[in-house]
Parts: structure tokens; C-alpha cells; sequence
């Protein structure tokens, strides 16, 4: 079981960027055994995202009532225990709460979790709002771009070029082991980054 974990601030594109790597695994995978497992989290009772990912014809599995980077860590280790025993596929990618903290969550899944094979981390950064919310929540966003092995600078439609060029430089100083990629999760994305992202080769 490979796990993908998806952070980035609320509304910077994580349910839009997880529809595109969903589609791409399942149209990758070669047996028909289920190879992927959704996992939402949402503070609070509407599961929009969860709707989203179920239409697009996902196995989502909700954990809605707090943060899984706190209150709700021990449920998801009981989530990914029920996982591995029930349906053991392949991925399951899970999407935090935009105020999720990405390095708690993989500090205890490397103490507490059974049966992962592997954990890439996944950072959505909103270019179009990248300077407000660096000044917003300069400690949160720092977190979750230092803890990405890949940062997504989504919503590059909305963007200058030069702004880019200024937020990839500032992505690249706060970590510099990230593979960075420029995308815009409402057009295409090309399959070749979420193979380089996810590390299925060939
Ligand atoms: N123009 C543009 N809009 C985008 C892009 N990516 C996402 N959006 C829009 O931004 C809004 C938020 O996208 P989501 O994918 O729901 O973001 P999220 O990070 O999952 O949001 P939360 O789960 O609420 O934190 C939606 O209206 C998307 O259609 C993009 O690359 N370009
Ligand atoms: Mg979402």
C-alpha cells in the first residue's frame, strides 16, 4: 500500500489535482483488482470534496469531524488498518484539511502505521493567493511547503509569468529537495508529471 498525501492551503486545488492523478492511476493500473482507495478529510459535516471524488467514480472513504494532523490521528490509522485488511489496493491517496500540518501526519504514520510500503507527500500551492496567504499563515504554509517531496504551484492561468518565476524561487528556498512543478488543475495535466510525482516508471 503507497500512500499519497495531499496538503495545501483551503481552496488551493487539492480535490481538483487529486480528480487528475485519480483518473491517471486507474488508467494506468493493468490488474482489476481496486487499486485505489480516496481517503477526505473535512472539518465539519459537508462532504463537498467527497461528493466530487464519489462522482467521479472513487472509493472515498470520509473522515469528517476534526484534523487528521491532530484529534483525528488515531481514526486514521484505524481507517488504513480497515483498508489494507478489507481492500489492500494498490494507492490510497488522502486529502487533508487545508489547515492540516503534512509533517505531524507523517511523523505518526511512520510511528503508528502497518502495512505502507511507501508515503509521498504532495504540496498544492495557490499562486494566485501565494503573498496573502504567506503573510495570513506564514508558519502553516512554510510547514506544508517544507514537507512536500513534490510542490504543485497551481492555478498558473490566473498568474503572471513573473509572479511564478518570484514563487518558485521563494517554494525552492523554503525546500530545496521538492521537485517543483507548474500546473493548472481546471486544464489538463500531463501525465508525465504525475508519473515523476507518483514514481510509476516507464
Ligand atoms: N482557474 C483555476 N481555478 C482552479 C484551479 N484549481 C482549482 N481551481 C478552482 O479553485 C476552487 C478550489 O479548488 P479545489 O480543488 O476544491 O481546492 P481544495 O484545495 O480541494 O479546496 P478545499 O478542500 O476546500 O480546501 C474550485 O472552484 C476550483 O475549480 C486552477 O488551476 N485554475
Ligand atoms: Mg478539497
Amino acid at each position: 500500500m503507497n500512500l499519497i498525501i495531499f496538503s495545501g492551503f483551503l481552496g488551493s486545488g487539492k480535490t481538483s489535482l487529486i480528480l487528475s492523478l485519480a483518473h491517471f492511476i486507474v488508467e494506468s493500473q493493468t490488474s482489476k483488482k481496486p487499486n485505489l482507495v480516496i481517503i477526505e478529510n473535512e472539518v465539519g459535516d459537508i462532504g463537498i470534496d467527497d461528493k466530487v471524488l464519489k462522482s467521479g467514480g472513487f472509493s472515498v472513504r470520509e473522515l469528517f469531524s476534526g484534523c487528521i494532523c491532530c484529534q483525528l490521528t488515531s481514526d486514521l490509522i484505524i481507517t488504513l488498518n480497515d483498508i489494507k485488511e478489507k481492500i489492500d489496493p494498490k494507492w490510497v491517496i488522502i486529502e487533508t484539511t487545508g489547515l492540516a500540518y503534512p509533517g505531524k501526519i507523517l511523523g505518526n504514520l511512520n510511528k503508528y502505521g502497518k502495512g505502507i510500503d511507501s508515503i509521498k507527500t504532495v504540496t498544492v500551492v495557490d499562486a494566485e493567493r501565494f503573498y496573502e496567504l504567506r503573510t495570513v499563515a506564514p508558519i502553516l504554509i512554510e510547514n506544508q511547503i517544507s514537507e512536500g517531496d513534490s510542490v504543485l504551484i497551481n492555478k498558473v492561468d490566473l498568474t503572471l509569468d513573473l509572479e511564478l518565476e518570484i514563487i518558485e524561487k521563494d517554494v525552492k528556498h523554503l525546500n530545496e529537495k521538492a521537485n517543483i512543478y507548474r500546473v493548472s488543475a481546471s486544464k489538463n495535466v500531463d501525465d508525465c508529471m504525475w508519473k515523476r510525482v507518483v514514481d510509476i516508471s516507464g
